[in-house]
């Protein structure tokens, strides 16, 4: 009985260890060799909060911000109000991709959404006080 849980023991242990080295090599290696690719893309994330209320917005939200040049990454996350962005900050700025989504109808923390494209939204897309 003894013999047995120890031989079990010894055997997961193994199983560990091997899994264990397996991951953390090859993480060290995708690690340096995005390091030491050259001359990449020079890339800023920043955080931007824009309103909206349904997964319509979501689309459009983040497709105003794609629509930017030089915008690599857009997520919105409904729940928070944020918008994940990553983009060349030497070739565009958060001031531009917030102009570009407040055009769409929604408005950022820098830029309200004109009146008149804001009443234009689907019903399920108001997301101002009545
Ligand atoms: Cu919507």
């Amino acid at each position: 009985m003894k013999t047995k849980i120890l031989v079990t023991f010894a055997l997961s242990g193994l199983l560990f260890i091997s899994c264990n080295s397996g991951t953390s090599k090859e993480n060290k290696t995708q690690r340096e060799h995005i390091e030491m690719t050259p001359g990449t893309v020079n890339e800023e994330h920043a955080m931007l909060g824009v309103k909206g209320s349904c997964e319509m917005c979501k689309d459009r939200i983040e497709k105003a911000a794609k629509s930017v040049e030089n915008v690599t990454f857009a997520s919105w996350d409904m729940e928070k109000q944020e918008l994940h962005l990553n983009f060349d900050p030497d070739k565009t700025s958060i001031e531009t991709i917030s102009k570009a989504i407040a055009a769409a109808g929604h408005d950022t923390d820098k830029d309200k959404a004109p009146d008149e494209v804001y009443n234009a939204l689907p019903a399920c897309c108001k997301y101002r006080e009545p």
